[in-house]
């Protein structure tokens, strides 16, 4: 359901499907988003750690707030979870961000096994590997019902 969600969402943007490898010239990639498509994990530019936090007071967060990529970029993300409940770790655009919180909130056991999504355990680590094909705002978000509205989002920027 999340994949039908961002696919429809990226329709405009995949057109064509084609996009120019940052490392390998021209790539197919038939899933790609406006924020980029599935990383290489053997050409990783750079590893970027976001622990995700909550605290008793009902208070989540993630330990950055901001994220800053050069266009072009394959990021290794290593998403700790060190908090008490489960978290997501989901990246879009502020319109696909916006769209999907109020499908969770019909939903909030929907798996998200999508490249620009994890889920992650108390304890436990995840990882994403993606690559930053365009050059825009975007947003980093747990979109489990009410975290977002906790503190659990973040502005993700591609120059
Ligand atoms: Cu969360």
């Amino acid at each position: 359901m999340l994949i039908a969600v961002f696919g429809a969402l990226a329709a405009p943007a995949s057109a064509t499907g084609f996009h120019r490898g940052p490392h390998d010239g021209p790539v197919l990639h038939a899933d790609t988003m406006p924020i980029g498509y599935p990383g290489d994990p053997d050409l990783i530019d750079r590893t970027i750690r976001v622990s995700m936090l909550d605290a008793s007071d009902e208070t989540m967060a993630f330990d950055l707030d901001a994220i800053n990529i050069v266009e072009g970029e394959t990021i290794r993300f290593v998403l700790m979870n060190e908090g008490s409940e489960p978290h997501d770790f989901v990246m879009a655009t502020p319109e696909e961000i916006e769209d999907h919180r109020a499908q969770m909130s019909g939903t909030p056991d929907m798996a998200h096994e999508a490249g620009y999504a994890v889920r992650v355990d108390p304890g436990q680590t995840g990882t994403l590997v993606w690559t930053f094909a365009n050059e825009g705002i975007f947003e980093f978000a747990c979109l489990i019902p009410g975290h977002y509205e906790a503190g659990m989002h973040g502005r993700l920027t591609v120059n």
